[in-house]
């Protein structure tokens, strides 16, 4: 028996684990108490790591499907099988690859999807990030320079939080690593601060909030246009030391001129007086930090709420200000130049509906569109790695149906599920105690400057494969470098080329080239720490609170940063247009008599489709259900306990109803990444608690277009009993 550590990889809050190891396998899993950034805190997710690392449907050899059955075969026959079958399209375009979200929770994603997606040089490039944050990446592209300045906010020096559209007591942040999140608001309203929580549903967070604004889906960006509004009627703005680093701010004013609190309070179901208020009590606070996350970044004005958010930071002086809004800066990154390129999209467009490519890929919802379609570079290989499109993405029966008509498909994951069912071959990546551990996303969105590395508490079983040699492997075979190219030669030439490039003028340590590359890195990084250091520091190294960044931060060739970005402004007639409308003009159709909105929720026992085959974490009342509010209960004849079939434009699902005061009227919740109760999947602890696929309702057609983000809350759904 041995203790180890580890950094939990389940979700964005990094918290270090304490690994009790008996043989090869987790017996127990505790908060590592000593962790600098963490300090012991846990939640059931990593809890259940040991119960993850041992679950019996994890794949441990990869499958081969041939004639509709999954045979096991060796690495190299299945590398072999994916060579040769790969050669079938030699139009790259016709070979797409999907991205899901726990490749930017690992080592292997973070140092090896950007060589992948060169390698395959196809343009039909999706991820998961165009059904979550892409609206928030692509303002801070326009405001700042770089899809990747994105500030968070100092929640541990600040006085006062406006949360719009997250709940962090349940997700435990999001683009904001925050370990603790509710420790940590808890201390801010212990030091005499507050929060305010806009949400359509008495969410934990909002439980916990000394405010709960109740707010129409999807209107977020009225709500917050409205406040900016206030900023400038009630002669509250006020930049601080900002003035010198910003373009000019007067002109917002007239952009928000339509957005008066009278104006939007009807369609928000906000009233103007709680508008007015909120927005003197944020200019009010020394130090306050406003923050959005999905409730604002999938909807339908997802760039322009994403803006709203910043500029209220802006205007109140809060951004880059210690306990405002600040940019974290990593151990493995550089300071800037403070001046560059900018940002833009629309570099090429996609074939079928011409969206424009925005940091490289486009939408995740045309993804069935290149499929279906005839003619020249259609899609007829796919290509998923650590993504679950079945079940997340919009539409989810079309794409289901739009994966099982491809002639090729493979798949890098550990299950057998609703989309791997779909591949000729699936290569199951490891689990989190075989690998080795280092963030290379979220010390980047970080509210302390911290940095950590942890070996693979447990030694790889010999003849498996870590995941990093997965992507090295496919990344050769797309290079048409064959299934057996010499990966060491490779990866010093990789090395080489990087060192070069950083002028390092050291040989990188490292037992293994992930960790040669690291320590290159991390040794011409900011604060010029080793692997060597950390290695000694399994709790990790703490580099102090956040910093000012400005104007070193930004990439914008005016070396300011941009209030006004074109794209942005382009599309507020837009805004405008939808607050005339009203509701019903929304471009949603299916609204009866009893049309409801529909939105997501997450679960702290949960993580999006993938965790739901581990007992603990789905033992007990069952996670997936429709939240009506006793009002509208009474009025469709719904009771508690009860199955409703709900209906939108693209489907229909039926689904457990729980009757609760916590959802406003009017709305009604559903969480993500359930119906495992589909043929062919190996799950069999989901498949017992299967719950329905909300996705089934989610239509494909409404996005965001400035960023390409699909509208996952707000859905229009007609509900009745089943
Ligand atoms: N209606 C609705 N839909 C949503 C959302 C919503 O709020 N509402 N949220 C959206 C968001 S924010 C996201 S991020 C997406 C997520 O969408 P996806 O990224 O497509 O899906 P996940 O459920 O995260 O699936 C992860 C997949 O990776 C596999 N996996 C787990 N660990 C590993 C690993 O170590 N390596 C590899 N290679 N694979 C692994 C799992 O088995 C699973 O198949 O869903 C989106 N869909
Ligand atoms: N436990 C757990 N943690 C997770 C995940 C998970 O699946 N489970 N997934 C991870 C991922 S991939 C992500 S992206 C993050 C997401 O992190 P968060 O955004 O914090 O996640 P949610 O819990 O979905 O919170 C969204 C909130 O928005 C509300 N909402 C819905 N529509 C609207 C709207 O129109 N306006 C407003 N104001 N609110 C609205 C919902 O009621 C919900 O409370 O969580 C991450 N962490
Ligand atoms: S909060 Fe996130 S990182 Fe921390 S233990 Fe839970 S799942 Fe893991
Ligand atoms: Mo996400």
């Amino acid at each position: 028996m041995r203790t180890t550590f580890t950094t939990c990889p389940l979700c964005e809050a990094t918290c270090g684990l304490e690994l009790t190891v008996e043989g090869d396998r987790v017996t127990k899993v505790r908060g590592d108490r000593e962790d600098v950034f963490s300090k012991g805190f846990l939640c059931p997710k990593g809890a259940s790591l040991g119960s993850l690392d041992a679950d019996r449907d994890r794949l441990t050899t990869p499958l081969v499907n041939h004639g509709g059955e999954f045979r096991e075969v060796t690495w190299d026959e299945a590398f072999r099988y994916v060579d040769e079958r790969l050669r079938d399209f030699p139009d790259r375009d016709s070979i797409a690859l999907y991205l899901g979200n726990p490749v930017v929770h690992s080592l292997a994603g973070g140092l090896y999807a950007g060589a992948l997606r060169k390698a395959l040089g196809s343009r039909n490039v999706f991820t998961a990030s165009t059904v979550d944050q892409m609206p928030k990446q692509v303002q801070c592209g326009h405001m700042y320079g770089s899809v990747f300045s994105i500030p968070v906010p100092d929640i541990d020096r600040t006085d006062f939080m406006l949360v719009l559209g997250a709940d962090p007591f349940s997700s435990n942040g999001s683009l904001w690593t925050v370990p603790d999140a509710p420790g940590r608001f808890r201390d801010l309203r212990g030091r005499g601060g507050s929060f305010v929580v806009v949400d359509p549903r008495r969410s934990r967070t909002a439980q916990a909030a000394d405010q709960h604004v109740v707010i129409r889906p999807g209107t977020d960006v009225f709500l917050l246009l409205a406040l900016i509004h206030e900023l400038f009627a009630q002669d509250l703005v006020n930049l601080r030391d900002l003035a010198g680093h910003v373009t000019d701010h007067r002109v917002i004013r007239e952009h928000v001129v339509p957005f008066s609190p009278e104006a939007v309070s009807e369609r928000t179901g906000v009233d103007a007086r709680t508008i007015r208020e909120l927005a003197r009590r944020l200019a009010a606070a020394d130090r306050a930090a406003v923050y959005g996350r999905i409730g604002t970044t999938t909807v339908e004005f997802g760039t322009v709420a994403s803006w709203a958010v910043d500029t209220l930071n802006v205007l109140t002086g809060n951004l880059d200000r210690p306990g405002g809004v600040m940019w974290p800066l990593p151990a493995h990154g550089r300071r800037g130049p403070g001046r560059g390129e900018g940002f833009g999209v629309g570099r090429w467009r996609s074939r079928v509906k011409g969206h424009p490519e925005v940091m490289g890929e486009f939408p995740a919802v045309t993804l069935a569109d290149e499929i279906e379609t005839p003619g020249e570079g259609q899609v007829r290989a796919l290509i998923t790695i650590g993504g679950n499109p079945a079940l997340s993405l919009p539409n989810s029966a079309r794409v289901s149906a739009a994966l099982a008509g491809l002639d090729f498909m493979v798949s890098v994951d550990p299950y057998l599920n609703e989309t791997t069912r779909h591949a000729d071959v699936v290569l199951p990546a490891p689990p989190p105690s075989r690998r080795a551990h280092y963030d290379l996303a979220f010390f980047n969105n970080s509210v302390r400057n911290v940095v950590k590395y942890s070996r693979a508490p447990i030694p790889l079983e010999p003849g498996r494969l870590d995941e990093t040699d997965i992507f090295f492997r496919l990344t050769t075979i797309l290079g048409g470098m064959g299934p057996s190219a010499d990966l060491d030669a490779l990866a010093a030439q990789q090395l080489a080329d990087l060192r070069r490039k950083l002028g390092a003028d050291f040989e990188p340590e490292g037992e293994t080239r992930e960790e040669r590359l690291l320590d290159l890195k991390l040794r011409t990084g900011a604060y010029g720490v080793s692997l060597r250091q950390l290695l000694d520091h399994p709790h990790g190294v703490d580099l102090g609170p956040l910093t000012p960044r400005l104007p070193e931060v930004l990439r914008t060739p005016s070396g300011k940063v941009e209030l006004t970005p074109q794209p942005i402004v382009d599309d507020l007639p837009r805004v405008r247009e939808a607050l005339g409308a009203g509701e019903t003009g929304a471009g949603e159709t299916g609204a009866g008599e009893t049309g409801l909105l529909l939105v997501g929720r997450r679960h702290l026992r949960t993580n999006n489709s993938w965790m739901h085959n581990v007992p603990a974490l789905v033992k007990g009342k069952p996670l997936c259900t429709l939240l009506v509010n006793p009002a509208d209960a009474t009025r469709i004849g719904l009771a508690d306990g009860a199955t409703a079939r709900v209906t939108s434009r693209v489907g229909e699902v039926e689904v457990l109803v729980e009757v609760t005061g916590d959802i406003a009227p009017g709305v009604v919740s559903m969480p993500h990444g359930w119906g495992h109760d589909q043929p062919g999947t190996r799950l069999t602890v989901a498949r017992e608690h299967a719950g329905a696929n909300v996705n089934l309702l989610t239509d494909d057609l409404r996005i965001d277009p400035l960023s390409g983000t699909a509208v996952l809350n707000g859905t229009r759904v007609r509900v009745v009993p089943a």
